[in-house]
């Protein structure tokens, strides 16, 4: 027995005996328990879960990955219509090609108004990755576990491609191979729904005027993240964590002075941590990891965020 069930166990016997049934011991109360405990977790994070899609289908920028020749659904409301890389689409679904490519998907209203732009991934099945851990020329190693069903392919040009209304696909690119196209990279939804409530707000409320946050590292991929030293399961490889900063007064590849006293440093990073925490926290969104970090020989200060589905804290 576990000493929360076990709390929960005499808890339980304590209301039986107040309430005058008779009190009985056996190990199996607490698995009985159990089922109710899992019950109340799982309908706590539906809730999380919900708010967090809501969220993301409120973007008027948002993106869409599928497998080759998988349908998609297109979230039409009532009098929309689509047009798939400037062709009109005549009915709500569209099923992917069998090669990995990416198309731009708009969603126009009665009046023809623009409602929302999606772009769509069709991505690369890492069934694809050859026994040296390569896709075509690019490197993505071995994962230690939980291999990504599919990479986005990204040629050369590609970047600018949105995945959200402040952030492009090409901020997220890992750092190795510069000249080889095309490369592969995963962004995650629940981050970037993480990362446009922080810009919002910080625009909103620190007076910040920043089009997009900075992200010094995005995605990394696992041959990449073991040659860098990091974290063994690290949601970089997974496209679910970034490290970023607030450039924009001045705008200079470094963090702002976001605290304010005249100095870039370690505090400006705490700042945001603390800020970023308290916001999540505030708006109910999915859990994740906040990280802190100061400046080395290489790059100032700057914080992780990651939607890894639970607090993880570190580096304050
Ligand atoms: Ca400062």
């Amino acid at each position: 027995m576990t000493k929360k069930s076990k709390r929960r166990y005499l808890k339980y016997a304590l209301l039986a005996t107040a309430s005058g049934a008779v009190m009985f011991s056996t190990p199996a109360l607490s698995e009985d328990l159990k089922p109710e405990t899992k019950t109340f977790v799982e309908r706590k994070l539906n809730s999380v879960e919900q708010e967090m899609r809501r969220r993301a289908n409120e973007m008027p920028v948002w993106h869409k990955t599928l497998m080759p020749n998988e349908t998609y659904e297109i979230p039409l409301e009532s009098g929309q219509y689509a047009e798939l890389d400037g062709d009109f689409l005549g009915q709500a679904r569209w099923t992917a090609p069998p090669e990995a490519g990416n198309h731009t998907l708009k969603i126009f209203d009665a009046d023809g108004s623009l409602a929302r732009s999606i772009t769509v991934f069709v991505l690369e099945p890492s069934s694809s990755i050859d026994s040296r851990g390569y896709l075509g020329k690019y490197r993505i190693g071995f994962y230690p576990k939980d291999t990504p069903k599919g990479f986005i392919k990204l040629d050369k040009g590609e970047g600018a491609l949105p995945v959200s209304p402040h952030f492009k696909v090409g901020q997220f690119l890992c750092k190795q191979q510069p000249g080889t196209w095309p490369k592969y990279v995963l962004v995650s939804e629940d981050n970037l729904v993480r990362l446009e409530t922080l810009l919002a707000d910080l625009n909103e409320n620190q007076n910040a005027e920043a089009d997009t946050l900075f992200v010094m590292s995005g995605f990394r991929t696992p041959f990449y993240n073991t040659a860098i030293g990091s974290a063994k399961f690290s949601r970089h490889m997974y496209g679910d964590a970034a490290d970023v900063y607030l450039d924009t007064k001045p705008r200079n590849g470094v963090m702002d002075d976001i605290n304010g006293d005249g100095q870039i440093t370690k505090a400006d990073a705490n700042y945001m941590y603390d800020y970023a925490q308290a916001l999540f926290k505030k708006e109910g969104l999915k859990q994740g990891g906040i990280g802190s970090y100061k400046a080395n020989a290489v790059h100032g200060p700057f914080v992780h965020i990651d939607a890894r589905g639970r607090a993880a804290r570190w580096g304050r």
